[in-house]
C-alpha cells in the first residue's frame, strides 16, 4: 500500500472516529464553535511560560469537524529574532490529555498536528482522534518558503545566526511552546492536562529525551525514536563520513549501492535464521561482512586492482570511504559536553539509496547517499545528506560564516571553531544518564531505533541506554525505559522494513494502567506489508525458529547473542 494511501486511510479512519465519538458525547455548556472563537486573538502572558519570552497572541482560532484549530504566535525576547509558530488542535472531545510532536532535522516547519506518531500504526485513530490535545512548534524559526537556492525547507541553517532563534532550537522553543499550549488548554477547558506525553524522530527524538531531563515536572511519557541525542557528536561524525565521500571517486552510486546490498544479504540474511531479505543479526553481519572480501555471485565484490571497473564492483576509494562510515570518530580532544566518540554505522544490510522502485526510495535516498556526488551539488535530495548537513552546520551554526568551506574542517579537533562547538555541545549533547527526577514521578520513556539507519547511528543509541543503565542500574532503568530494535528500519522509512507500532497505546498502559510493555509487535508496510515480527528489545533480535509462516511475528523469538 502506497504511504500517500495509507495516509488517506488513517485520515478516513480518523474522521469517521471522531465523527462517532462527538455524537456519543455529552452536550458541552458552550458549542465547540464559540468555545473556540473565544480563544481567538487570546493572549499568553510571558508571565505564564517558564523561559523568557515576549508574550503569545493566538493568531487563529477555527472550529474544524470536529476540533478547534488554533495557530499561535510566541515572540522572541530579541526583536530581531523571529517567534515561534505553533499549532495547538483541541478536539472537541477531549481525553485530559497533551501530546507535543516533535521536529526533523533543522525543524523550521510546525509538525502536522493532525497527523501520526513517528512509525505510528497506520491501521489505528491518530492521537487527535484519539481525543489528545495536540500541539507543535516550527522551534523558533520559519523555513524559507522560497529556500536558499537550491536548498530545501528543513535543510537551510541560516536561522542559527540569531542567537535567540538557535538557543530556540536548542530545546527552549520546547519548554515556551508547552506551557503556552497547557495556558490555552485550561482557557478552553477549565483545566490543565491530565497527562502529558512527548513524541519524536530524530531532531524530535533528541527533543523527546530533551523535555524529560529539563523539564521532569511537565512530562509523563516521551516517545523517542532514532534519536538524535548527542547531536553535536553526530554532526561531527556527519562531517567525517562527508569527507571521506567528498574524496576522489569514493562516492557509491545508486547502482553499486545494490551489489553492496546483494552482497551483504548473501552474507548476512541467513544469519538470522531465515532469507527474508532482513539482516537481523546485525552483529554477526557486522563481524563477518568486509567489502574487501566478500564475494556476489562467485566473483569479489572488490573490482580487479581495487580499480573502479563499474557497478557489478566496489574501487578501493569506494572501500576506502565505507570503512570510515562504519567506524567511530575519536574526538581530540573529548567535547565539552563530556563525549569521546561517535560510533560508525551499521552500513551492510542498509539501504544507502538503492536504485529501487519503491514508494519511498526518493526519501529513503535522499536520507542517505542521495544521487549526485558531494563535490558536484549541496543540493538536499540529490546530494548525500551527511554532505548537506555538514556543510550547513558549519557554515551557518559552528562558523557563523557563509564562506566557511566545511570540507576543509577537521572535524576530529574542530580546528580553529572548537571553542563555539564546544559550547553548542553542551546544550545540544542531551546526554545525561541519570533520569531520576523522571523516573521518581512515574514518567515513562519508550526508546527506539532501527538496526539499518545510516544517518543516525544505532549503535550510539545502544551505547546510550548502557550508560543509563550503568549510571542507575539495570532494574531501576526497568522500571521506566524500553529500548527496542527494529532490523531493517532505516531513518524515518525504509523500503526493507518500514516500522509501524503502536507505542502511543504502549506508553498509555504503562502510564497510565502500570502496565509495562510486553510482546509488542512491528508491522511492516512497505517491504512486504502487513508481515509482524516481535518488536525485541536490545540486545536482543527476532530469529527464526525454522517453521512457520516467514510474515507472522509469531514464527519469531526474541533472542540475544550472536548464534553463529
Ligand atoms: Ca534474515
Amino acid at each position: 500500500m502506497s504511504i500517500e494511501r495509507q495516509t488517506r486511510l488513517a485520515a478516513v479512519t480518523a474522521t469517521l472516529l471522531l465523527l462517532c465519538s462527538a455524537a456519543r458525547a455529552a452536550q458541552p455548556p458552550v458549542t465547540p464553535d464559540s468555545a473556540c472563537a473565544q480563544l481567538r486573538n487570546q493572549k499568553v502572558p510571558a508571565s505564564v511560560m517558564g523561559l523568557p519570552t515576549a508574550g503569545a497572541v493566538v493568531t487563529s482560532a477555527t472550529q474544524m469537524d470536529v476540533y478547534c484549530k488554533v495557530l499561535g504566535s510566541i515572540a522572541a525576547v530579541d526583536p530581531t529574532a523571529p517567534a515561534i509558530q505553533f499549532e495547538l488542535d483541541l478536539p472537541t472531545t477531549w481525553n485530559r490529555k497533551l501530546l507535543m510532536l516533535g521536529g526533523g532535522g533543522f525543524n523550521g516547519t510546525i509538525p502536522n498536528t493532525a497527523g501520526n506518531v513517528p512509525a505510528g500504526p497506520y491501521d489505528r485513530p491518530v492521537p487527535l482522534a484519539r481525543g489528545y490535545a495536540v500541539v507543535g512548534s516550527d522551534s523558533g524559526h520559519q523555513a524559507p518558503k522560497t529556500p536558499q537556492a537550491p536548498l530545501k525547507p528543513g535543510m537551510d541553517a541560516r536561522f542559527a545566526l540569531n542567537s535567540e532563534a538557535l538557543r530556540n532550537y536548542t530545546g527552549e522553543a520546547l519548554k515556551k511552546t508547552h506551557d503556552a499550549a497547557a495556558y490555552l488548554i485550561h482557557k478552553r477547558y477549565g483545566v490543565r492536562p491530565g497527562k502529558a506525553y512527548f513524541a519524536g524522530g530524530s531532531t524530535g527524538g533528541r527533543e523527546a529525551l530533551e523535555v524529560v531531563q529539563r523539564w521532569p515536572d511537565d512530562w509523563d511519557g516521551a516517545i523517542a525514536w532514532y534519536p538524535a541525542w548527542n547531536h553535536v557528536a553526530l554532526v561531527l561524525q556527519v562531517g567525517r563520513v562527508a569527507r571521506a565521500l567528498a574524496a576522489p571517486g569514493a562516492w557509491l552510486n545508486e547502482k553499486k549501492r545494490n551489489t553492496l546490498f546483494e552482497a551483504a544479504l548473501g552474507a548476512c540474511d541467513e544469519l538470522d535464521g531465515v532469507a527474508d531479505g532482513i539482516v537481523s543479526n546485525v552483529a554477526a553481519c557486522n563481524a563477518k561482512f568486509d567489502p574487501a572480501t566478500a564475494v556476489l555471485n562467485g566473483s569479489p565484490l572488490r573490482c580487479a586492482g581495487g580499480a573502479d571497473l563499474g557497478d557489478a564492483c566496489l574501487s578501493d576509494a569506494q572501500i576506502r570511504a565505507l570503512r570510515v562510515f562504519s567506524t567511530p570518530i575519536e574526538f581530540e580532544p573529548a567535547l565539552a559536553s563530556g563525549e569521546t566518540h561517535y560510533p560508525g554505522y551499521n552500513l551492510y544490510g542498509s539501504d544507502l539509496g538503492r536504485d529501487r522502485d519503491s514508494p519511498v526510495q526518493p526519501i529513503v535516498i535522499g536520507l542517505a547517499l542521495g544521487t549526485v556526488p558531494p563535490r558536484a551539488s549541496l543540493v538536499a535530495g540529490e546530494s548525500p545528506a551527511v554532505s548537506v548537513f555538514w556543510d550547513q552546520w558549519v557554515r551557518f551554526v559552528f562558523a557563523d560564516n557563509s564562506n566557511f568551506d566545511a570540507v576543509a574542517l577537521d572535524p576530529v579537533t574542530r580546528g580553529t571553531l572548537r571553542a563555539h562547538i564546544d559550547e553548542l555541545a553542551k546544550t545540544l549533547d542531551v546526554n545525561r544518564t541519570d533520569y531520576s527526577a523522571f523516573a521518581n514521578k512515574g514518567g515513562k520513556i519508550l526508546m527506539a531505533h532501527g538496526t539499518a539507519d545510516v544517518l543516525v547511528s544505532t549503535r550510539s543509541t545502544e551505547e546510550y541506554y548502557t550508560r543509563i543503565r550503568a549510571t542507575m542500574s539495570a532494574a531501576k532503568v526497568r522500571q521506566f525505559l524500553r529500548f527496542y530494535e527494529v532490523p531493517g528500519f532505516g531513518h524515518a522509512v525504509s523500503s526493507v522494513f518500514n516500522a509501524s507500532w503502536d507505542s502511543l497505546t504502549a506508553l498509555e498502559n504503562w502510564v497510565e494502567r502500570g502496565v509495562a510493555p510486553a510482546a509488542q509487535i512491528v508491522s511492516d508496510s512497505i517491504g512486504v506489508p502487513g508481515r509482524t515480527r516481535p518488536l525485541c528489545e536490545y540486545p536482543q533480535w527476532p530469529k527464526y525458529r525454522g517453521r512457520g509462516d516467514v510474515n507472522s511475528a509469531a514464527s519469531f523469538e526474541c533472542v540475544s547473542g550472536d548464534l553463529h
